[in-house]
């Protein structure tokens, strides 16, 4: 992409649809193709231009989807491939794209590639997956046999004992989702060759799920063991490994070359680097458009990760942002998130969901809206959906949280209820709950019985409500896309932070020629008086806020101002 010739989706904005939970056509409690479909016209309505969807293939449903035992096929809890595409049709005739979540770094452990290369050390796919025998000095199943130290991200070892031939594979997340081995070239074919057939189906790009891992260090390394935890940090061994570039490359010649479609590709990338991410996304080197980066996501935590909640400090975002802002600048895009279905809602964790939901959700969206890049915005997010108040651990599902509230309570000496409050506040499950469409039963979600409770606020928290309010967040979120749309400067404007040290003011400015777009924001629950400026030119126009008019020296809590000057 270069500033003469910006591609389309550099004024484009995203909306991630997670199937399960967004909703439901049959009444069987889970969210479904056929429930997507009921609702393409509030998103048209709301201005997206793609819809990406977390995984609706064959699955086991483990994870979620995220480990999938079948690339092509739809799996029936969602619906079938003729009703994918008819969904498919109808974006397109609201002039959206669809984006399919790639999940290649892994399968599961039911995909017949994985049964096959377990079925015996001979087999032709074993090398289609990482199998290795005890650590030397070992007995297969004592503990240290494990091949390598590394730790799963849903806790335990990142390593499974197979008792048929006495062999560990590798798996970075959970045992049912066995890392595919990408230094064999065949395992690489046979993924371009299913990104080729949904490409052909009319797919338009693809969000890539963890697509940093996909090339280990070869020799498999021992990682450190951080202090309280069990085993070691495998990362430095798999994120953007040596061969990243290569595979990335590799696939956008045999995926990406030659169609004239206008795809999108977003590679999800936990642990990559300003300059990783420049390289990754240097137009030049055609390797993916944009990345998922994680810096911002993990500054509210400690030592401990994610479940170490200390909260975020607005000092650090406004530097981590910055950089990344200036990072990308001349080479390369950024992505702009703060919601998916991984994190907590965003109105709970950075904003005040009780006192001032409508005011922290909107100046949120409008902060990261009018920076540069390309915006995603997570379902329910543009209706203002809060964390969920949890009361136990049996109300939750995601293996990750499951998982850790386990291995912590039992292992690292943690007290159930630290481990209770840890995850109600990060558990992905406060972002997996139904969208709330009315104050119906569930929500509106389903004339069933959800997978998942709905948020209890559902009553006063959903789209009916939301829309017909003075106060609307849907509102809110689709003048901020008209402005993306509409706006070269928000578009494609330079950044430039303001008042870097300033606690609770995030203020900056967006300039493309003569046209200057400031963004004053009140990231605090507080009154502010404004500090000078330095206004250049008259006094600005108000291009759009959240209050109505105020005084011009001060703004309300969780107060945001979008000003234009000429
Ligand atoms: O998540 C990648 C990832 O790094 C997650 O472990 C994430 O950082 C963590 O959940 C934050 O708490 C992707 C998908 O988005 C996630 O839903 C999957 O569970 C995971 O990969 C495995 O496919």
């Amino acid at each position: 992409m270069s500033i003469d010739q910006p591609a389309w989706w550099t004024s484009a904005v995203v909306y991630q649809v997670y199937p399960r939970s967004f909703a439901d056509s049959n009444g069987d409690g889970m969210g479904d193709l056929g429930g997507v479909l009921g609702k393409l016209d509030y998103l048209a309505e709301l201005g997206v231009d793609v819809l990406w969807l977390s995984p609706i293939y064959e699955s086991p449903q483990h994870d979620n989807g995220y480990d999938i035992s079948n690339y092509q096929e739809i799996d029936p809890v969602f619906g079938t491939l003729e009703e994918f595409d008819t969904l498919l049709a109808g974006v397109h005739e609201r002039g959206m794209k669809l984006v399919m979540d790639l999940v290649v770094n892994h399968t599961s452990n039911r995909h017949p590639w994985f049964i096959e290369s377990a079925s015996s050390r001979e087999n032709p796919k074993r090398d289609w997956y990482w199998w290795r025998d005890a650590r030397e000095g070992f007995a297969p199943g004592e503990r240290g046999a494990e091949p390598a130290n590394w730790g799963s991200a849903f806790s335990g070892p990142a390593w499974t004992l197979d008792p048929t031939s006495g062999q560990y594979y590798l798996h970075l997340f959970a045992p049912e989702q066995p890392d595919l081995n990408w230094e064999n070239r065949e395992v690489r074919g046979a993924v371009y060759s299913m990104m080729n057939w949904w490409l052909d189906r009319g797919v338009d790009g693809f969000r890539m799920d963890v697509v940093n891992f996909l090339s280990k260090n070869p020799a498999l390394p021992d990682g450190t063991v951080p202090a309280g935890q069990l085993w070691g940090d495998g990362s430095p061994h798999f994120l953007s490994g040596p061969r990243i570039h290569e595979f990335l490359s590799e696939m956008a010649l045999a995926v990406f070359d030659g169609r004239d479609a206008d795809l999108i590709t977003v590679g999800e990338m936990p642990g990559v680097t300003i300059e990783d991410a420049k390289l990754f996304t240097d137009p030049a080197r055609r390797e993916v458009d944009m990345v998922f980066q994680f810096e911002h996501v993990s500054l509210d935590q400690g030592p401990g990760g994610k479940w170490d909640y200390r909260g975020l400090d607005l000092l650090d975002l406004k530097t981590s942002w910055n950089r990344w802002q200036k990072g990308l600048a001349e080479t390369g895009w950024n992505s702009l998130y703060l919601n998916n279905h991984d994190q907590p809602r965003l109105v709970s964790r950075f904003g005040d969901d009780a006192g001032f939901r409508y005011e922290s959700a909107t100046l949120w969206a409008a902060l990261l809206h009018l920076h540069r890049g390309t915006p995603y915005i997570y379902q329910g997010e543009e209706l203002g959906m809060t964390n969920v108040p949890f009361t136990s651990v049996d109300d939750f599902q995601d293996l990750e949280s499951v998982n850790w509230f386990r291995e912590a309570t039992t292992e690292l000496g943690v007290t159930e209820s630290a481990a209770l409050a840890a995850l109600r506040i990060m558990s992905r499950d406060n972002a997996r709950t139904p969208v709330q469409w009315s104050d119906a039963p569930h929500a509106g979600f389903t004339s069933g019985t959800p997978w998942l409770a709905v948020n209890p606020n559902y009553t006063t928290v959903n789209a009916d409500a939301d829309r017909a309010s003075e106060k609307s967040v849907y509102r809110f979120y689709q003048q901020l896309i008209a402005l993306r749309h509409d706006n070269e400067v928000v578009r494609l404007g330079r950044f430039e932070m303001q008042q870097e040290d300033h606690p609770t003011l995030y203020a900056f400015t967006r300039t493309l020629g003569a046209q200057v777009i400031r963004v004053l924001g009140n990231v605090s629950g507080n009154e502010l008086v404004l500090p000078d400026l330095q206004e250049t030119g008259g006094s600005p126009g108000l291009v759009l806020g959240n209050y109505d008019a105020g005084s011009p020296d001060r703004l309300r809590p969780w107060e945001v101002r979008i000003l234009e000057s000429n």
